[in-house]
């Protein structure tokens, strides 16, 4: 049994190892494979060139590295028939909820005016809001939204989600579906984007849906750069309908150093790493759904190319 590995230079090493560790009895071969492509019969890469993966004729699963499909799914030439699974694991899953944590608190307790205030030698204090008096709102109560969503509710925050169907969960007010969105932004006065890109999610993060936030609100951008109109943004930040930005993921990575992003003072902004898989955790979920493959069931966490997510 042999899988092909195309990560990062810097995990690479990592990978290796970790799923030499849960399943001995796998080659593991670095991209760009020189050998015989019959042996390979599964991919787990982040960003393959297009068409690569169709020179591999026993190819029976395609795991993405990262959560999001969107470097894969918009490869018109993926080898027909091959499923396509998105990355669930438990390590990525806590360090996104992490980072949902610290951005929320970031803007609830004023950290980017208090910035402002030590660079300008300001002693001012800010009036405090408990956090039930905070709404929260994730759009995409996914795997990772919905994992925050319930972290951010035992802070006591009053938290919101939106996805694209119905759903039902403890402690969080939902709502779904394009009827379900200006009720939803209404209530948000923090707003975190943690959607898959597809081609109904690109640029949802637009004039129209600032304008549907309180006045004031943050951004916290988390899914996808291209899910942000770039100019709207903008315009909303220099008019104060948005009060503050995290900003993780960007239409063009890295940022060009010409982007007003990296200076804004109403903005922190970092380079995609709100989370990253980690090899040692996803490496035993990769192998299990190998195994589960090989026992005849199906896998868990295939991705509907069709739907884009
Ligand atoms: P999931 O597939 O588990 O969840 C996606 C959620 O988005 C679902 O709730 C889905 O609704 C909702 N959704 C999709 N399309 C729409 C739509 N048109 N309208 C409303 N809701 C919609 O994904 P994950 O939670 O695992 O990951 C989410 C994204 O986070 C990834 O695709 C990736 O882009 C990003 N990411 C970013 C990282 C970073 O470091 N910045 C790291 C990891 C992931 P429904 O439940 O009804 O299907
Ligand atoms: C992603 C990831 O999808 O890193 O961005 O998992």
């Amino acid at each position: 049994m042999a899988l092909l590995l195309k990560s990062d230079i810097e995990r690479g090493d990592a990978w290796q190892r970790a799923l030499r560790a849960c399943e001995p009895d796998m080659t593991v071969h670095d991209w760009p494979y020189d050998g015989d492509p019959a042996e390979i019969e599964f991919a787990l890469v982040w960003g393959p060139p297009r068409g690569a993966l169709r020179d591999f004729p026993n190819l029976k699963a395609i795991f993405s590295i990262g959560a999001g499909i969107d470097h894969l799914a918009s490869d018109p030439e993926l080898p027909d028939g091959v499923p396509v699974v998105r990355m669930v694991e438990p390590g990525l899953t806590a360090g996104m909820t992490e980072f949902v944590i610290l951005s929320v608190l970031t803007h609830h307790r004023f950290m980017l005016d208090y910035a402002i205030q030590q660079r300008d030698k300001v002693w001012r204090e800010i009036p405090q809001i408990a956090a039930a008096q905070r709404t929260v709102g994730i759009m995409g109560l996914g795997v990772l939204g919905s994992e925050a969503a319930d972290k951010l509710a035992a802070f006591g925050f009053d938290v919101a989600g939106w996805s694209r169907s119905p759903k039902e969960r403890p402690g969080i007010a939902t709502f779904h579906g394009d009827a379900g969105l200006a009720p939803f932004l209404a209530r948000s006065a923090i707003l975190i984007c943690l959607l898959p890109l597809t081609p109904e999610t690109q640029g949802i993060l637009n004039a129209r849906t600032f304008a549907a936030l309180p006045r004031g609100a943050a951004l916290i951008s988390i899914g996808r750069g291209a899910h942000v109109v770039e100019a709207d943004l903008l315009a909303a930040l220099d008019s104060g309908q948005i009060g503050g930005a995290s900003l993780d993921v960007f239409r063009d990575e890295p940022l060009p150093s010409e982007s007003p992003f990296w200076t804004h003072p109403r903005v922190i902004m970092t380079p995609h790493v709100a989370s990253m898989t980690i090899p040692d955790s996803a490496a035993e979920a990769v192998v299990a759904n190998i195994r589960r493959l090989r026992a005849g069931q199906p896998l868990e966490h295939v991705v509907d190319l069709g739907r884009g997510y």
